[in-house]
């Protein structure tokens, strides 16, 4: 069930229209990245037409002209879909298919595209084809709506909307269902997550744009195996590992999918019970690929899907990636006060990293000094349970102890802390 026809390769015109404050570079710049996108779902890029409007035209996105005008180009060039930038109203799309004679899409189907191909576990695919269905659903057409119309009548269907009816009501069906496989798979999930919590290693998630080089950094700390590609959301199943910190300190470390400017909603309400571990970790080491054309904007489309996702609360630590085929990244590194730089490839920064993690992981978690009678075992228990005890006296009534304990779980100790 994909978008993109793939028995051959489909020859694609990119349109994007600059909308203040968007300026033309800039719109130039996001068709670079949807040429990307597009070529990742398996198409060709044969032309490409920008236009500037205060607004996107209610009807047909671009303007009526500029319609008229991208059905010459698409003639001229030969061309089976027209791509926008942006997302379209279902009537956009229908409006413009009209003009343009062959099929109109946009940034969202091409986003979902790529990850109904990448998505290779149950849940994965689970969670794509629900946001492919979620997509689809107000767009599905058929000639019901003018059969019935001509018909006129309450209780009389023309033959077009009773198929147009039969195929949206297979579709809430496949949703429903489909909504109840991940709620299952996210309960067994987080039961797995439950049970690595209890050991009480701290979690650090890796998120950034993708193809930042999450899944190689993995990969070069911990020999995960996870795949690497030069190629968008080459992850879409998150990985955690077991790692060790230059102070001995082991931790949990987690790859996860890449995000991307304008990520598709469905596909973020979809990716939820994959995505809570980052909400749930300590600290989130954001990788950042410093040659991209411009990395200030994907930190902030980071960010975006970090805030609407509700883990934008976990503190942040931005890391530099590729500075061997990035000559500007101690620039950036200069802009980001206690940011980081490496290279994920040649390991140049590795160990820096590393120690910075772990100086933001003490930092979160504070050592405190307790007294704890002697008849409260239970609370001694506790605290080895869930902080690192870093030493123990035992005086006349009591033990003292130093322990580091995570802000979060500090306040249920209160009483004992000095
Ligand atoms: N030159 C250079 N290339 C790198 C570096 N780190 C990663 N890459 C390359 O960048 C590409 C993407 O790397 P991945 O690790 O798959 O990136 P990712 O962030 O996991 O990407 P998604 O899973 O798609 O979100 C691959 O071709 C890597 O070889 C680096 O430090 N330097
Ligand atoms: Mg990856």
């Amino acid at each position: 069930m994909t978008l993109i026809e793939r028995a051959f390769r489909e020859r694609i015109v990119l349109v994007g229209v600059a909308v203040p404050p968007v300026t033309l570079d800039e719109e130039e710049a996001h068709l670079d990245e949807l040429a990307l996108l597009v070529d990742t779902a398996g198409a060709d890029v044969v032309d490409r037409v920008v236009q500037r409007r205060d607004s996107p035209d209610p009807a047909t996105y671009v303007g009526k002209g500029k319609a008229e005008e991208l059905r010459e180009v698409s003639l001229a060039v030969d061309a089976d879909t027209v791509v926008f930038d942006d997302e379209l109203t279902p009537a956009q799309s229908r409006n413009l298919e009209k003009i343009l004679g062959r099929t109109a899409i946009d940034r969202t189907a091409v986003i979902l595209d790529i990850f109904a191909q990448n998505a290779h576990t149950q849940e994965g695919r689970a969670q794509v084809e629900l946001a492919l269905l979620r997509y689809r659903l107000p767009r599905l057409r058929g000639r019901g709506k003018e059969l019935s119309q001509q018909a006129g009548g309450i209780g009389t269907r023309g033959p077009g909307e009773t198929q147009l009816e039969v195929d949206r009501r297979r579709l809430l069906r496949r949703v429903t269902k489909l909504e109840a496989e991940l709620r299952q798979l996210s309960r067994t999930r987080r039961t797995q997550r439950k049970a690595r919590r209890r050991s009480h290693l701290p979690l650090i998630s890796l998120v950034g744009y993708t193809n930042a080089g999450k899944s190689t950094l993995l990969n070069s700390f911990t020999d995960a195996g996870v795949l690497v590609e030069n190629r968008l959301f080459a992850t879409l199943d998150p990985r955690t590992r077991r790692l060790e910190l230059p102070g001995g300190e082991a931790v949990l470390l987690s790859d996860t999918v890449g995000f991307v400017r304008k990520l598709p909603h469905q596909l973020v309400e979809a990716f939820q019970s994959t995505l809570e571990v980052v909400k749930e970790s300590d600290l989130l080491v954001h990788i950042v690929d410093s040659s991209a054309p411009d990395p200030g904007e994907q930190i902030e489309a980071v960010r975006s899907v970090l805030g609407e996702i509700g883990a934008d609360h976990v503190p942040e630590l931005l890391a530099f990636n590729k500075t061997d085929v990035a000559p500007d990244a101690k620039r950036l590194v200069d802009r980001h006060p206690g940011s980081v730089m490496l290279s994920a490839l040649t390991g140049e920064g590795l160990d820096a990293l590393l120690a910075t993690v772990a100086d933001r992981l003490r930092a979160l978690a504070p050592v405190v000094e307790l007294v704890v009678p002697y008849d409260r075992g239970d609370v001694v228990a506790a605290l080895h349970r869930e902080g690192e005890v870093l030493s123990e006296t035992h005086e006349a009534h009591a033990t003292r102890m130093r322990a580091r304990l995570r802000t979060e779980g500090a306040g249920r100790f209160g009483e004992f802390v000095v």
